[in-house]
């Protein structure tokens, strides 16, 4: 007999609030993939995605899997103890069980810790047939070979959602606030490119992101998958780090497959600020060469700023609008630095007595301030991050940068407007 099985890519009200307002909201990958390892004759599947379905709390199922991140935890363990109490066995994986197995372990029946590509096999058999452990861990690095094709069919379908692969995992920097070092085995690892293809060429949709952490960390990799989607006539987005965008060949391929445009972790500035979180790949006196070649092979750049280093004061708000001016950065996604647990950054601000509550939705990077900044008050670190978004997006800021970019106008000022409109809301 099949047993029952819920899907729950989370997303608890503040970040769905803000994610909402956005237009250019990506699907979340994460819970389609892993229902693609599962077996149908063995499992009767409901997946369910936060962003725009509810949790079917009245319906009984007999394992509910959850992926955690550290903003979503106190929800997602609210809704394991609704279901723990209906009766279904409650399995939690992801980001945060992974950093703090412990506190998850109270909130469960199962955790699963670290990358799922050879546990989650072995736990959804072990739980058909009725015997499963409370702990599967992820002791070898998956090889990332024969994965599954993520299960986009079960997801309520959205003329705004758009595909997303990722065809390497892991990063090879370090940078002192990001948890990648911590969640993944430390190690770089790429896909076969046929696989990926593959993946992309039954996407529906035309436009698609790449969510890897880093797409051009391996340069022949990137290279290859860029080659190969060139007849696919794909539009797409991939995350990458702005030193590797120095390469001509790179940009040349990327905008012959179809890059409409790169996220690049600018981040701040002030090379103070980039060396003190050990983001020394930056290098600020480059931003200009590189960031005018990306617009030269015709590729937006949407800029991740990041607001409350220790060397940041209420100038940084203002410095960092004239520098996005004059590189005529497309667009930004702002954050308010986060001290994300087991990261470096996290283990200063404990040490210095500057964590300003153990509440972890306060740590999603966007609504609000979770540690006492150096430079300026909580208050006024919010303030300017704020105020930097909506001057950004004005329409004075927006002339100015587009003489300076002249990359994809239309496109450039329907994401731009999207964004204007999602502050005024
Ligand atoms: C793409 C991405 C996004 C996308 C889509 C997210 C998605 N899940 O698809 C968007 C833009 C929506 C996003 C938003 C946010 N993100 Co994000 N995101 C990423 C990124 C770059 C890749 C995630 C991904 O899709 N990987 C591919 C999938 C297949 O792998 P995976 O999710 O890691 O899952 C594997 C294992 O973790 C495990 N697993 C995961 N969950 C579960 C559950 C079960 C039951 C089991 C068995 C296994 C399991 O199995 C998978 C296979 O090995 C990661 C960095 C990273 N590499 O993790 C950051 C990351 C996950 N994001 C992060 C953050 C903070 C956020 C935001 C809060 C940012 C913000 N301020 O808005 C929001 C939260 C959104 C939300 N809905 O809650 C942090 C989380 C840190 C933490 N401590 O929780 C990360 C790790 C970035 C970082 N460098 O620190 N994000
Ligand atoms: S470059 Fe980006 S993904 Fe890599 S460690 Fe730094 S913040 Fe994390």
């Amino acid at each position: 007999m099949r047993k029952s099985i819920l899907l729950i890519q989370p997303e608890n009200r503040k970040i769905n609030a803000f994610r909402r307002r956005q237009f250019n909201n990506f699907v979340q990958i994460t819970m389609p993939y892993l229902a693609g390892f599962i077996d149908e004759t063995k499992y009767r599947i409901t997946l369910v995605d936060e962003y725009r379905q509810r949790i079917p709390y009245g319906r009984p199922f007999d394992l509910v899997a959850i992926t955690v991140n550290t903003p979503n935890a106190a929800h997602c363990y609210g809704m394991a103890a609704k279901f723990r109490a209906s009766g279904a066995v409650v399995v939690l994986g992801g980001p945060h069980v992974t950093l703090l197995p412990g506190e998850a372990s109270r909130y469960c029946d199962i955790l699963a810790i670290g990358e799922a590509e050879e546990t989650w096999p072995k736990l959804l058999e072990d739980f058909y047939r009725g015997e499963y452990a409370a702990e599967y861990r992820s002791e070898t690095i998956p090889r990332l070979q024969n994965l599954p094709v993520p299960r986009w069919d079960l997801l309520r379908r959205s003329p705004l959602m758009k595909g997303a692969v990722f065809s390497t995992r892991g990063c090879p920097h370090n940078c002192a606030y990001c948890n990648l070092k911590q969640i993944y085995h430390n190690r770089f690892r790429t896909r076969p490119v046929d696989e990926v293809i593959h993946e992309i060429s039954l996407m529906k949709s035309r436009f698609f992101v790449f969510w890897d952490d880093n797409f051009f960390a391996d340069k022949a990799h990137a290279v290859e998958v860029m080659e190969r989607l060139v007849p696919l006539r794909k539009k797409w987005a991939a995350q990458v780090t702005l030193a590797d965008c120095n390469n001509e060949e790179l940009l040349t391929k990327a905008r012959a497959a179809g890059c409409l445009y790169l996220f690049v972790g600018l981040e701040s500035f002030s090379p103070a600020a980039l060396k003190g979180v050990n983001k020394g790949v930056n290098q600020v006196a480059r931003y200009e060469e590189i960031i005018g070649k990306l617009h030269k092979h015709g590729i937006m750049v949407q800029a991740g700023i990041v607001f409350g280093f220790d060397e940041d004061s209420p100038d940084t708000f203002r410095q960092t609008l004239q520098g996005c001016e004059a590189l005529g950065i497309d667009g930004v996604t702002v954050s308010l630095l986060t001290p994300l647990p087991q990261t470096p950054v996290y283990a200063q601000m404990k040490r210095e007595g500057r964590l300003l509550s153990g509440d972890w939705s306060l740590y999603n990077g966007k609504t609000d301030v979770a540690f006492q900044p150096k430079g300026m008050s909580p208050e006024e670190l919010h303030r300017g991050y704020v105020e930097f978004r909506r001057r950004f997006y004005s329409l004075p800021s927006f002339v100015r940068r587009m003489r300076v970019s002249r990359t994809h106008l239309f496109y450039n000022f329907a994401m731009n407007l999207g964004y204007r409109l999602a502050l005024k809301r």
